[in-house]
């Protein structure tokens, strides 16, 4: 079992990223960290409890962190994820509460008791993550590694240069990508084959559960607001690769690169840039670049299977 953090901001996609921790038997989902990104923090925070509360996670603690982004202003993505960043389905009054503690010291105390076991995964700005490193340096060594989605290296979706979660606090951003631990960006090139076809929504709908019903509402808001704003037929699904990558590593290929984070520049704030051929400096992340769609789904889909299992909500 592979231990992780989920650092998020749910999030249509970072709820699936939960929800595919959660229903995954190679993973034991320590905490769920919040962070403001794709809505303001007690909205990303409100969201990360009602996910919790409809797939019946109790276990996992969850602690929310930054409200903004280190230097610059929150930028939000309501145009993608609606008012309340998870529009779509509705929820009743979430049963399952914030832990008290801020994500930053929640995220460095896990880190600094545990024997080094325990994986990252970012899938918001990087804010916590950054504040994290700058407090205690020490996790930079306790962390098994940092899986992280964000970034590209062909394209943006927030400008034509620079992917969201990036782009948000591009600050932080470079102290993760500097830090000098093993890191793994799963960038759009690799998120934008995941994508959440008619043909996978039936097999999620076919589960008949309340968690599966949950998927294929958050699935087609996100639907229509990606068709009205980028264009797509089939919405990418990009936070569950990061997750998807721990769970199995061969569900992807990854080259060896260096990502530099661009925070001046006039266009292109935010944007990863990303050079596979030594030229601007040594490898400081894996890069994702082909995803096994099968397998991916597969994946998604025995998760949400799992989580509706009677065996598992008894134990
Ligand atoms: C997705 C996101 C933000 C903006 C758009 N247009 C689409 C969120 C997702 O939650 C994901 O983590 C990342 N940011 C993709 O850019
Ligand atoms: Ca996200």
């Amino acid at each position: 079992m592979k231990k992780i953090i989920l650092d998020c901001d749910p999030g249509h996609d970072d709820a699936m990223a939960i929800l595919l921790a959660h229903g995954s038997p190679e993973i034991e989902l320590v905490a769920i960290t919040t962070v403001a990104g794709n809505q303001t923090l007690d909205k990303t925070s409100l969201n990360a409890r009602r996910v919790c509360t409809v797939a019946g996670i109790r276990d996992v603690l969850v602690a929310a962190g930054c409200d903004r982004p280190l230097i610059r202003e929150l930028k939000t993505a309501a145009y993608i994820h609606g008012e309340s960043g998870l529009d779509g389905p509705s929820f009743g009054e979430p049963t399952v509460a914030l832990d008290p503690r801020h994500a930053v010291d929640l995220i460095i105390e896990l880190l600094m008791q545990s024997n080094g076991d325990i994986t990252l995964v970012p899938t918001g700005p990087l804010t916590n993550i950054a504040m994290a490193v700058r407090k205690e340096p020490r996790i930079i060594q306790k962390a098994r590694e940092i899986v992280l989605m964000g970034g590209a290296y062909t394209r943006g979706n927030t400008t034509p240069a620079a992917e969201f979660n990036i782009y948000v606090d591009p600050e932080a951003a470079a102290i993760v990508f500097t830090a000098g631990w093993p890191l793994t960006m799963v960038g759009l090139d690799l998120t934008h084959q995941a994508l959440a076809t008619p043909a996978v929504l039936q097999r999620i709908a076919a589960l008949g559960t309340p968690v599966s019903r949950l998927a294929v509402q958050l699935m087609e808001f996100f639907r229509e607001t990606y068709r009205r704003n980028s264009g797509f037929d089939s919405p990418p699904v990009h936070d569950p690769c990061a997750v998807a990558r721990v769970i199995d590593p061969k569900v992807m290929h990854c080259v060896d690169a260096f990502v530099a984070i661009e925070t001046h520049g006039e266009f292109t704030s935010g944007m990863t840039v990303t050079d596979f051929s030594g030229r601007l400096g040594p490898t400081n992340a894996q890069v994702a670049t082909k995803l096994d769609v099968a397998r991916f789904w597969d994946l998604m889909v025995d998760a949400i299977e799992r989580i509706g299992a009677p065996a598992v909500r008894a134990s």
